[in-house]
């Protein structure tokens, strides 16, 4: 693993490797229901957000490998709950990609199989310490992710908030979006973090989130 090139560093952003190396960054299985969750040893931190939002993209900008979590152009296509396991520095953690919702043409019963796979997990899962919200920058957030986070506030599951693709508008526009969206989601605008994946962007104030999570002992409200 040591001898591994860093490929985090694309196009001169901030290195995600700044601070702790990632010593360890590996999917350890997927699962369809609880029955196929890995054993309850690490603290986790779930990416939840609509179909395409850029969790897989997210999360392998984390680790700083581009092809840890499976990327799609077939929006929707995630099924299942991905654990990965992520050891960096000292922190290990579980990384856990959750399937996107909100993608169109999907039925009533589809919808009520997210539901379902999703809403068990965050509900029920012990070791959750954290779960990322992602919302692309350039959209209105809708009632998905309003609901979503106050859903969560009601069963005292910290979040923050990943505004993604911010690289996708110029720098004017996109302090602009950042400034309106970071008061629209009803939480301490602070745990709302402008994020872009090509350059790095909000990488480093993601691990501090994830670091004060994991740190806190289980069940310790948002
Ligand atoms: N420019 C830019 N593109 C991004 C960023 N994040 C994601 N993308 C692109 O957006 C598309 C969707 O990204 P994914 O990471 O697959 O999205 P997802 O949320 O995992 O999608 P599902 O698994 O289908 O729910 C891909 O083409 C990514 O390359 C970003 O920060 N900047
Ligand atoms: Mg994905």
């Amino acid at each position: 693993m040591a001898a591994r090139p860093r490929r985090g560093a694309l196009r001169g952003g901030p290195d995600p490797q700044a601070g702790p190396p990632i010593r360890e960054a590996r999917i350890e299985t997927s699962a369809a229901g609880p029955e196929g969750y890995p054993p309850d040893d690490l603290p986790e931190v779930a990416f939840l957000g609509r179909s395409n939002v850029g969790k897989s993209t997210l999360l392998n900008r984390l680790v700083g490998r581009r092809q840890l979590a499976r990327t799609s152009s077939t929006p929707g296509k995630t099924r299942l709950l991905h654990f990965f396991r992520v050891v960096r520095g000292e922190l290990a953690v579980r990384f856990v990609d959750l399937p996107g919702y909100g993608y169109a043409r999907v039925s009533r019963r589809e919808r009520a199989g997210w539901q379902r796979l999703v809403e068990t997990y965050l509900e029920t899962r012990g070791p959750l310490r954290l779960v990322v919200l992602l919302q692309d920058l350039r959209r209105e957030p809708g009632d998905d992710e309003t609901l979503l986070l106050e859903w969560l506030a009601e069963r005292e599951r910290a979040a923050v908030v990943a505004l993604t693709k911010c690289d996708k508008l110029k720098p004017m526009r996109r302090a602009e979006r950042v400034r309106v969206l970071r008061t629209r989601f009803g939480i301490d605008p602070a745990r709302v973090v402008a994020t872009a994946a090509p350059t790095g962007m909000g990488i480093p104030e993601l691990w501090g989130a994830i670091e004060t999570a994991c740190a806190a002992p289980a069940g310790t409200p948002p």
